[in-house]
């Protein structure tokens, strides 16, 4: 029984959850020990633009505490992208398996971490979607929000061919191996074109591909940083992909 339980641990990838920040003082406190206490073998990376509102130095306390949680300071506000691409620098040269995507503002439940672990046994990449099987899994959006987003989908998947229900979504989960085929350098884009970008490029590459279901809750606390900006780089991105081969 002892043996048979040391394997299983043994058997655990060590995980890191990458966690971009910007002013999300009012949902970091709660939100980190509920990523944590989903598994053992998961560990956190913050990595905060300069948060006006104190984030950053609140999870730099944390890291003092708990060695399961590490941060990355930047200057200023520079993208989700470049957050991302920071993380996953980090997490490439330290020994984690898997790597994650995850917002911070409670849309992402740290519920469905353990089935992404699950999934990730079989898939160098698996997508939580919003839209899997023609259900819509979104708490608390408007129709206008919702339009913008399952639109970008429809209109990703037909311009690039890619087949996935939601290519825009922002909780992802890399295998190691799938994380180092990409050209970190020339990731440029952000926010939802980011999520489109990294994931064309594995497809491209005939990774496996996997998605599985989540439900999508708005936030209920701090502020929204979606610009017009995001959207059109997008529509713009999705055309060069399709031309990119
Ligand atoms: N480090 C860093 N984090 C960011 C930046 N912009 C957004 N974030 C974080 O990225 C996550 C997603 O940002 P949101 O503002 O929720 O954007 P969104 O999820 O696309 O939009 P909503 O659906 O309106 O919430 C949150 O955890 C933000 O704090 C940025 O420029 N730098
Ligand atoms: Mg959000």
């Amino acid at each position: 029984m002892q043996i048979k339980l040391r394997m299983l641990c043994a058997a655990m990838p060590k995980s890191l959850i990458i966690i971009p920040t910007y002013n999300e003082m009012e949902n970091i406190p709660d939100f980190i020990p509920q990523v944590l206490a989903q598994n053992a073998d998961i560990e956190i990376l913050v990595v905060d633009d300069g948060s006006p509102d104190g984030t950053g130095d609140f999870v730099e306390n944390l890291t003092k505490e708990n060695s399961r949680i590490h941060i990355l300071h930047r200057e200023k506000k520079m993208g989700l992208g470049t957050a991302y691409v920071a993380g996953f620098r980090f997490a490439l040269e330290r020994d984690y398996e898997l790597i994650f995507e995850m917002d911070a503002d409670g849309s992402h439940s740290p519920n469905a971490l353990n089935l992404f672990l699950k999934e990730s046994e079989n898939a160098d990449l698996v997508l939580g979607s919003r839209y899997l099987n023609g259900k819509i899994s979104v708490v608390n959006w408007d129709w206008k929000r919702l339009i913008l987003s399952y639109g970008a989908n429809f209109y990703t998947r037909i311009v690039t061919g890619m087949p996935f229900s939601d290519a825009t979504g922002g909780f992802k989960c890399f295998s190691r191996s799938a994380l180092q085929t990409l050209n970190l350098d020339k990731l440029k884009s952000d926010g939802y074109c980011f999520q489109i970008e990294t994931t064309h490029a594995l497809w491209k590459k005939k990774l496996r591909i996997k998605e599985i279901p989540i439900i999508f809750t708005d936030r209920t606390k701090g502020t929204s940083k979606m610009s017009g900006g995001i959207i059109s780089e997008a529509f713009f991105l999705v055309i060069k992909l399709r031309f990119r081969g």
